[in-house]
């Protein structure tokens, strides 16, 4: 079998390429031309994957590749991700997050019609909800460009099903972390930080709106859901949730919790990080992915905040062993040992290995 993963250098992208390669899978990802290379997620895996340049802005590069590759599953999840931004770019997100859902489905159309097709769609859609917990018939109300976005891509994807037959499912996916999830969201913003003021980088640590209300999985969970939707005999949506929701509290709670500290004495509030419109609480009820799909999230809230915490104590460990073994080569007496251990090989081979942080972040 051969997949196509758009956003393979993401975080669900790298997940979901090392699940499809333990199936036995050939896996091609799309990446974007860029002049530096930022490969981090899916560095353990370059040997196994073959790589192919394309952008979801440009339909001449997807049509390229679908017709050399000829995949058998195509998942989309390339999207300008990040809800705040799409204030600040919002023909940019609508370009990418909703017209590049098209663009791979007409790319699908005209050169594999026979591949099955997964859009990741998400719980921004349901925004300010109109019932609790949001099921795959809860109306939409987005809240954000973003969520507009993403609204145009899940219906575009049952309009391709319903108007070509092809077998295009959407997956509503509730908010999914993991060491690997970018600096900029928030549950990682929080156990980043909180691994640097343990390691008296840091004093404080400057959050939005505390009130707001997730429901948090585990990013490996969701991909192997997203794999098992196109298992299916029939193309359908499915929510994927777990069903609990935590407030941004909480969150910073357990983060801080996890290192024996108390949040209340480091967290301060910044009127700028506080949304233009909010998505104040989410709650998704994957009955139907349990009863046809038979899937289970297998990580709770708390196992995985402690495992975001523990992976960015090591993540800044590191940064520090790598300065000092930088500092011990300046003064002539660094010897490759001891606190210089950097080998970033080794480093990627962690099974949930973070991603370093970016200049910005
Ligand atoms: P992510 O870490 O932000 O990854 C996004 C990926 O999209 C990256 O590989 C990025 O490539 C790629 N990309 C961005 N613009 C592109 C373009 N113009 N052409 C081609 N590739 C482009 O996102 P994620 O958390 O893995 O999420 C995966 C998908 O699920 C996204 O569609 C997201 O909207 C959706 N989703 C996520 C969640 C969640 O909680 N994680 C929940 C619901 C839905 P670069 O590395 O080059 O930037
Ligand atoms: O982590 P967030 O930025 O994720 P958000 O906006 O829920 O979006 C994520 O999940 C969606 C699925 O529902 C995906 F479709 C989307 O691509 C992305 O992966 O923010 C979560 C909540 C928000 O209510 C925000 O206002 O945390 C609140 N928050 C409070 N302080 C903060 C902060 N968020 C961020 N990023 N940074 C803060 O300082």
């Amino acid at each position: 079998m051969r997949a196509l993963i758009t956003g393979i250098t993401g975080q669900d992208g790298s997940y979901l390429a090392e699940l499809l390669l333990s199936k036995g899978y050939e896996v091609f990802g799309i990446v974007r031309r860029s002049s530096v290379k930022k490969f981090d997620r899916i560095e353990a895996l370059v040997d196994d994957i073959k790589l192919v340049e394309g952008d979801l802005t440009d339909q001449s590069s997807l049509d390229s590749v679908m017709h050399s590759v000829q995949p058998d599953e195509v998942y989309n999840l390339a999207a300008q991700s990040f809800v705040p931004v799409s204030w600040n770019q919002p023909v940019l997100t609508g370009d990418v997050t909703g017209l590049g859902v098209m663009r791979v489905l007409e790319a699908i159309r005209k050169h594999r019609p026979q591949a099955k097709f997964l859009q990741a769609s998400s719980s921004e859609m349901f925004g300010k909800v109109r019932e609790t917990p949001q099921t795959e018939k809860t109306p939409f109300h987005p809240r954000s460009p973003y969520g507009v976005a993403k609204v145009f891509g899940h219906y575009i994807t049952v309009n391709y099903r319903e108007s070509y037959g092809l077998f295009a499912c959407s997956a509503i996916g509730f908010n999914h972390e993991s060491p690997r999830r970018g600096l900029e969201f928030v549950t990682r913003k929080v156990t980043h930080q909180v691994a640097r003021i343990k390691c008296g980088h840091a004093k404080k640590l400057s959050m939005g709106n505390l009130d707001a209300q997730r429901d948090w999985g585990f990013a490996a969970d969701y991909v192997r859901a997203m794999w098992m939707m196109l298992q299916q005999p029939e193309p359908e949506d499915y929510v994927l949730a777990t069903g609990k929701t935590h407030s941004i509290r909480e969150l910073l709670a357990a983060a801080f919790g996890a290192v024996g500290l108390d949040w209340e004495e480091y967290v301060e509030i910044d009127p700028k990080l506080m949304r233009p419109a909010e998505v104040d609480c989410l709650r998704g009820d994957a009955s139907k992915a349990r009863e046809k799909l038979g899937w289970e999230p297998q990580v709770g809230f708390e196992e995985l905040i402690k495992m975001m915490v523990e992976a960015d104590l090591e993540v800044v460990q590191k940064a520090e062993n790598g300065i000092a073994f930088a500092a011990s080569l300046r003064n002539g007496n660094g010897n490759g040992n001891g606190n210089g251990n950097g080998s970033s090989k080794a480093e990627s081979g962690h099974s949930h290995a973070a991603a370093a942080p970016r200049s910005g972040d």
